[in-house]
């Protein structure tokens, strides 16, 4: 998929962000269905957020004609629904590079445009970011209008919370539009939520578009009052919610210095362009509230807002393509072996036949209960499941509490929003040892959501923490028999991660056993005799699937090698590294950063215990840089991550030299 043709559309050829106040609203009608189709055809092809971007077509059609993203600052809270702003402004051409390697970004990204005026990933960043470009404009005395776009979950996170609170206190000109579409990923969950759920549902607030008279009459309030009221000109100053809700429903934001409007018909281009017409005059912060529906357009994506929120490539139903005029190029990555299940799907089915044994397990989740496998735990006891809302940092303090009072708290975040708790991490978890178990999802790179989601820097984080342990399945019985082993006597702070990814099956018998968590596991020993060098390969993870060819091209370049499965990053096997000095080479291979992990324990390790001798180690893993977006295969190739490039590196440094062997797709050991 290498061009895109808008030969057949009306309106979306011509249009972008200059020219689209010059269009009607019948128009723009036919430029949000064709803005639908577009993005429901890129998405197809490359997988994406489907749901949240359908949601807010008009709306951001609206942005566009109220404000000039070359002056003004619009920030989209965790930017996964920006899609309809990259395709206006200036990315059209491109957008169909969505998610690809060197290719448009899913996320806001100022590198990748001028007009993206913030990056994200992760939700609760829109107001705070937002404030500073506020206020940054007062000191700097500029002049441009400052929006924070940013959807109902995300307004439920702590950072959102903290932004609200800073705004109350240095108010500033400033517009919130809150997309409400009572949706996280799953649907919304928390008093917030139900809050937000009360003022959707306030008769005195619903729609600005009627006229003052109109909504005044229905209040039980007498004519003198009514006329009062609309005879004072600056009645719209004085907030107009305020004057026409009595006490149905408080408008918390209002307490808060932040004028509420709402809630806005979120698909009415015509009333969104009054309301937002509106704000821009205020001298103040505002919050407007939008009323969308996830998925609008898509029957499919209505009826599935969970499964749709993201797709993976070639997942939607699909009938007439409008902007490829063949479905040629569609690569959807196919498993490799069918049978083979995830470590997603096999944790979730773990942790329930661990829990079905041991009333004390209880599961916590920040907003993901699909995505980390805990659906079906959640059905199966909805008493011992939390979904705390996005809100990584309390998860993590509540679990403590009930690890104190004899629970087994097993909280369940991926790697990348963990980042978000790590004070907690070492302040309430490590400090007071509290015996909780963290099971990071999504830990290395993730693939096609990028930099902002890989889960690259979790063996760092919590190696440096003391009384953690840690460790790193590589195949479905070490995943099932580790959390069965840890739970069993679950007595300290312990971290399992594992990736994205399908998880080699080994032996699908559903008894667990007791494994000794500590030791790594030798998959191969050379039986060469008479060889050049000696190697040591330290595996952990995924990446244990590289070496078979490694070893088969090294035995060919008559060199001994020994392989680990090392399942337990902390502590190290002390035992395996001090019977290694004497080998030419030692390899670490990780799916993290080189700073500070699992290379980094052993270099630590070697340089500790035995100083006075010279080592020769090598780390492979991902370097000081953050990794772009793009297929995970691709970005393993691209970084010098796969066997062939693992076996170059290891002959550069044993400094043979040998003739370099190509690798065969049936090489095996
Ligand atoms: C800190 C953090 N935790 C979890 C997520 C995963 N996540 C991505 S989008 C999303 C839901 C966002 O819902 P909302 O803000 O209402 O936006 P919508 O998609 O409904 O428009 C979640 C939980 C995240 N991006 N960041």
């Amino acid at each position: 998929m290498n061009t895109t043709n808008f030969d057949n559309t009306k309106y979306l050829k011509y249009i972008n962000y200059k020219n689209i106040k010059d269009f009607n609203y019948n128009q723009l009608e036919i430029l949000a269905q064709e803005l639908r189709d577009f993005i429901t055809e890129v998405v197809y092809h490359n997988g994406g957020h489907y749901g949240s971007n359908l949601g807010v077509v008009e709306l951001t059609i609206s942005l566009l004609r109220n404000f000039d993203p070359e002056q003004d600052k619009i920030v989209f809270d965790t930017s996964h629904q920006s899609y309809i702003y990259k395709i206006l402004t200036d990315r059209k051409e491109k957008f169909h590079t969505l998610r690809t390697f060197k290719g448009i970004s899913g996320f806001s990204k100022i590198k990748e445009s001028k007009l993206d005026h913030y990056g994200a990933g992760h939700a609760g960043t829109g107001l705070s970011a937002a404030l500073g470009y506020a206020k940054a404009r007062d000191i700097l005395k500029q002049d441009y209008n400052v929006v924070a776009v940013i959807g109902d979950a995300a307004l439920t996170c702590g950072v959102t919370f903290e932004a609200i609170n800073n705004i109350g206190q240095y108010p500033s000109k400033l517009i919130i539009v809150l997309n409400d579409n009572e949706f996280s990923i799953s649907p919304n969950v928390g008093a917030f939520s139900i809050y937000l759920k009360k003022l959707r549902n306030n008769p005195f607030l619903v729609k600005v578009e009627k006229k003052v008279d109109e909504v005044l009459n229905l209040l039980p309030i007498n004519s003198l009052i009514k006329n009062f009221i609309i005879d004072t000109k600056n009645w719209i100053e004085e907030g107009f919610t305020k004057v026409v809700s009595p006490s149905i429903v408080g408008v918390i934001f209002e307490e808060f210095g932040i004028q509420y409007i709402g809630p806005v018909d979120g698909h009415n281009i015509k009333l969104l362009d009054e309301v937002l017409l509106f704000a821009k005059k205020l001298e103040k912060p505002v919050i407007i509230h939008v009323l969308t529906e996830k998925g609008k357009g898509s029957k499919e994506a209505q009826e599935h807002q969970e499964k749709l929120h993201g797709v993976a490539k070639g997942k939607l139903k699909i009938s007439n393509f409008i902007y490829f005029s063949t479905d040629e190029g569609l690569k959807v990555e196919k498993k490799e072996d069918k049978k083979l299940k995830t470590y997603t799907e096999v944790f979730g089915e773990t942790i329930i036949e661990l829990a079905k044994n041991d009333d004390k397990i209880v599961a916590i989740t920040a907003a993901m209960p699909s995505g980390t496998g805990l659906i079906n735990f959640s059905k199966l006891f909805p008493d011992r499941f939390f979904d705390v809302g996005i809100a990584e940092e309390h998860a993590v303090i509540f679990s403590t509490t009930l690890a104190l009072k004899g629970l087994k708290p097993v909280v369940c975040i991926y790697s990348t929003f963990l980042q978000r708790a790590f004070d907690m991490l070492i302040h309430d978890v490590a400090l007071q040892n509290i015996p909780v178990l963290f099971v990071l999802d999504r830990a290395g790179i993730v693939g096609e959501d990028g930099p902002t989601h890989h889960g690259v820097f979790d063996l760092s984080y919590l190696r440096m923490i003391p009384n953690f342990q840690i460790f790193v399945p590589s195949n479905e019985l070490e995943l099932k028999n580790i959390l069965y082993t840890v739970l069993q006597n679950l007595d300290k702070p312990t971290a399992i991660r594992y990736p994205r990814d399908n998880i080699e099956g080994l032996n699908n018998d559903s008894k667990f056993s007791i494994i000794d968590l500590y030791s790594w596991i030798l998959k191969y020993e050379s039986s060469l005799s008479n060889y050049n060098k000696k190697v040591a390969i330290l595996a952990t993870g995924r990446l244990n699937r590289f070496i078979p060819k490694v070893i088969s091209l090294l035995e060919k370049s008559n060199i001994y090698s020994k392989w680990y499965n090392c399942i337990s990053i902390k502590p190290l096997d002390n035992k395996v590294l001090s019977n290694l000095v004497d080998y030419d080479l030692i390899l670490t291979l990780e799916d993290n950063v080189l700073a500070g992990g699992f290379g980094s324990a052993v270099l630590e390790y070697f340089n500790d215990n035995f100083y006075n001798k010279k080592l020769n180690l090598l780390r492979i893993g991902w370097g000081d840089y953050f990794v772009e977006h793009g297929a995970i295969k691709e970005l393993y190739d691209f970084y010098g991550i796969n066997e062939q490039e693992i076996f170059n590196k290891i002959l550069e440094k044993v400094d043979l030299d040998v003739i370099k062997i190509g690798v065969s797709n049936n090489e095996s050991v």
